[in-house]
């Protein structure tokens, strides 16, 4: 997320940045209602990601299958340092991905601290569909991978690599530092009166979920994690309940930010089970957010966690703990970039 920022901020000027965004609008309120199909990603540089997606929903497919398609182009893009190739590495300088699927039978499947392979949510798909498990874990995840004709690759890029290299000099987890810094960009930004969105600079893990042409939801979720963790240490992201849930009756949600917490209060399937009880996407995040805030009394402000959720209208919503979480729709062949409502403004 950190190098994936600077790289923006620093090697592209303001207009080819905007041009990143070209064709995305930004509104500050949350989309309330919306129709299908529709697909929802965490972070607005994920627009790609939702281009893709959409391709697959806007032609009559599954919301499963978008979702997996969608979330395959951060896994392949070096410059994102959060997710797949090029994810920033562990505190032993290894990349270890998580990721996770669901689908609108709530079937699902996931893997857990996964090495060497580049696109995790196909290893997690293949747990769902081949195995009697929903979950692989480490060597195991990759013995099924390479078993299945996936091919081993080094993940960790020159640049991960020297980020991960500088933080040895410290050796400090802190894995707020890098929205901090980013919030301090963003004022810098706005005293210098930069013209576009700087919140739209912010990359992170991406969770995607999707309401296909049929009315079925679907959902993925696929992360490097937190930057220099523990090895061994396993976030949110491929968590079922936490990370992600799908439930075909009443709605869709992930999330983003510190997976601990998420995975405290069980994040997404407290949301889709607000949205199920009757409260809109976006009061069932908030609902989630609440829980989050209250668990950590004073220190609540210095986390972040976002989550996006869709309900089986189309209807979308979004709620984060602080300023500055981004999230893209696509409906109609439009993709618009939204700034999540937040309980610290
Ligand atoms: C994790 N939730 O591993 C992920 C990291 C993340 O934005 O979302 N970063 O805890």
């Amino acid at each position: 997320m950190l190098n994936r920022r600077k790289f923006i901020l620093t090697s592209l000027g303001a207009s080819v940045a905007a041009s990143l965004f070209r064709g995305v609008a930004k509104a500050s309120a949350p989309q309330t209602s919306a129709g299908k199909p529709v697909v929802v990603s965490t972070w607005a540089p994920n627009v790609k990601a939702n281009r893709a997606a959409w391709e697959v929903l806007s032609s009559g497919g599954r919301a499963l299958d978008a979702v997996v398609k969608g979330v395959q182009i951060p896994e392949a893009d070096p410059e994102d340092n959060s997710v797949g190739y090029g994810g920033l590495p562990d505190r032993d300088g290894r990349v270890t991905l998580d990721s996770c699927v669901m689908d609108e039978f709530g079937q699902c499947g996931s893997v857990m601290a996964l090495e060497h392979i580049m696109h995790p949510v196909l290893v997690a798909k293949l747990v769902m569909e081949k195995t009697p498990h929903v979950q692989l874990v480490g060597e195991g995840a990759l013995r099924f991978a390479l078993e299945n004709g996936f091919q081993k690759q080094n993940l960790l890029t020159p640049e991960s690599e020297k980020a991960w290299k500088e933080w040895l000099k410290r050796s400090q987890y802190d894995p707020m530092r890098s929205v901090h810094e980013l919030e301090e960009k963003i004022k810098k930004l706005q005293l210098n009166n930069i013209p576009w969105p700087s919140a739209y600079l912010n990359h992170d893990t991406i969770g995607m979920i999707a309401l296909d042409r049929k009315g079925n939801l679907g959902g993925a979720c696929t992360t490097s994690g937190m930057a220099f963790k523990m090895h061994g240490r396993v976030g949110d992201s491929p968590i079922i309940g936490a990370g992600l849930y799908v439930d075909n009756e009443a709605g869709a949600a992930t999330a983003t930010g510190i997976g601990e917490e998420v995975v405290k209060i069980c994040g997404a399937h407290t949301i889709t089970e607000a949205m199920r009880r009757g409260l809109s996407p976006e009061a069932a995040c908030k609902e989630a957010i609440r829980r989050i805030v209250k668990n950590n009394g004073e220190k609540a402000k210095n986390i972040q966690v976002g989550f996006i959720a869709l309900n089986k209208k189309g209807q979308v919503g979004a709620f984060a703990v602080r300023k500055g979480f981004t999230y893209c729709v696509t409906l109609n062949h439009q993709t618009k970039v939204y700034e999540a409502k937040s309980w610290f403004v």
